[in-house]
C-alpha cells in the first residue's frame, strides 16, 4: 500500500467510519482519495507557478525579489477527516470539495510586510483567481500573537475530461512570522508542556519583538531604496 492509502485505511477504521470487512467501500475510496490528492495538487502547482511569474516579472522590474520562498502542502487524510467530523459535514469527497478551504495550502514568505500585500493584491487581481475570503492576521493579529495574511482562492484546473475550481490557502508572512509560526506550531503537537502559560507568554512576546522588527526593517529597506 501506498503511504496515502496506509493513513487513509487506518483514519477510517480509527473514526470507525468503514468496517476493516467493508473491503469494496474502502477501495472506492480510496481511488476517489488518490483523484482528488492529483487535483489539489495540480492546484497547488498553479499557484505556486503563478506567484513564481510574480516574483520573476518583480525582480526585472524592480531589481529585487519580494518572495523569498514558496512552501506548499496537502492536508493528510487523517487531517481531513477530523476536520469534517469536527464540523459536523457529510464524510465524502463533494463534502471536502465544498466545505474545506484548506486542503491545498501554499505558503509565501516575503521579505518585507509591503512586499506581502503588493504580492497579494498582484495574485487577487489575475482574472482568473476568485477570492473567496481574507483573513488579514497581520493587521489584527491572534491573541497568542500569530501573524500572517490569508487568503482563501478557487482557481480553475484544466483536466483531460473536465474544468474543476479548485479552492487553495495561501498563507503570506515574513521570513521573521513564519520562524515564529513554526516554534508556535510545535506546541500543538506536544502533550503536558511543563509550565505552558509562561511559554505562551513568552512567545507572545517574540511576537511583538518580530512585529517591531519587520517594522524596522521594512524603513530601513525603504530609506535604502531611496539613497539608491
Ligand atoms: P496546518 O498543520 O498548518 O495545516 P478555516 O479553515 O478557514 O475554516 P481555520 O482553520 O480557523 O478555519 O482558519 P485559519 O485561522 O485561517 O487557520 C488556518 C491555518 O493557519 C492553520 O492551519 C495554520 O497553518 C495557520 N494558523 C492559524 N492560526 C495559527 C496559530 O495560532 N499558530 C500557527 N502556528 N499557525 C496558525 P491548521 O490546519 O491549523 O494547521
Amino acid at each position: 500500500m501506498i503511504d496515502l492509502e496506509k493513513d487513509l485505511s487506518q483514519t477510517l477504521i480509527a473514526h470507525d467510519l468503514v468496517s476493516s470487512e467493508s473491503l469494496q467501500e474502502m477501495t472506492d475510496m480510496f481511488l476517489g482519495f488518490k483523484e482528488f490528492m492529483m487535483m489539489y495538487n495540480c492546484a497547488i502547482r498553479e499557484v505556486q507557478t503563478k506567484f513564481e511569474v510574480l516574483n520573476d516579472d518583480f525582480s526585472v522590474a524592480y531589481k529585487r525579489n519580494p518572495i523569498e520562498m514558496i512552501k506548499s502542502r496537502i492536508k493528510k487524510p487523517a487531517s481531513i477527516m477530523e476536520k469534517l467530523k469536527r464540523r459536523n459535514y457529510p464524510l465524502t469527497m463533494e463534502s471536502i470539495l465544498n466545505n474545506l478551504n484548506d486542503v491545498a495550502g501554499v505558503r509565501v514568505i516575503c521579505s518585507f510586510i509591503d512586499d506581502i500585500y503588493e504580492v497579494a493584491e498582484m495574485f487577487a487581481n489575475q482574472d482568473d483567481v476568485n477570492v473567496i475570503a481574507i483573513k488579514d492576521y497581520i493587521k489584527t493579529p491572534k491573541k497568542n500573537g500569530y501573524r500572517s495574511y490569508h487568503m482563501i482562492v478557487e482557481i480553475p484546473v484544466f483536466f483531460s475530461k473536465r474544468k474543476q475550481n479548485m479552492r487553495v490557502e495561501v498563507q503570506l508572512r515574513t521570513i521573521a512570522m513564519d520562524f515564529w509560526a513554526s516554534l508556535e506550531h510545535k506546541m500543538k503537537y506536544k502533550k503536558d508542556i511543563p509550565d505552558i502559560e509562561k511559554l505562551e507568554k513568552e512567545l507572545k512576546e517574540c511576537a511583538e519583538i518580530i512585529a517591531k522588527t519587520d517594522e524596522k526593517m521594512q524603513s530601513i529597506n525603504k530609506g535604502l531604496s531611496k539613497e539608491q
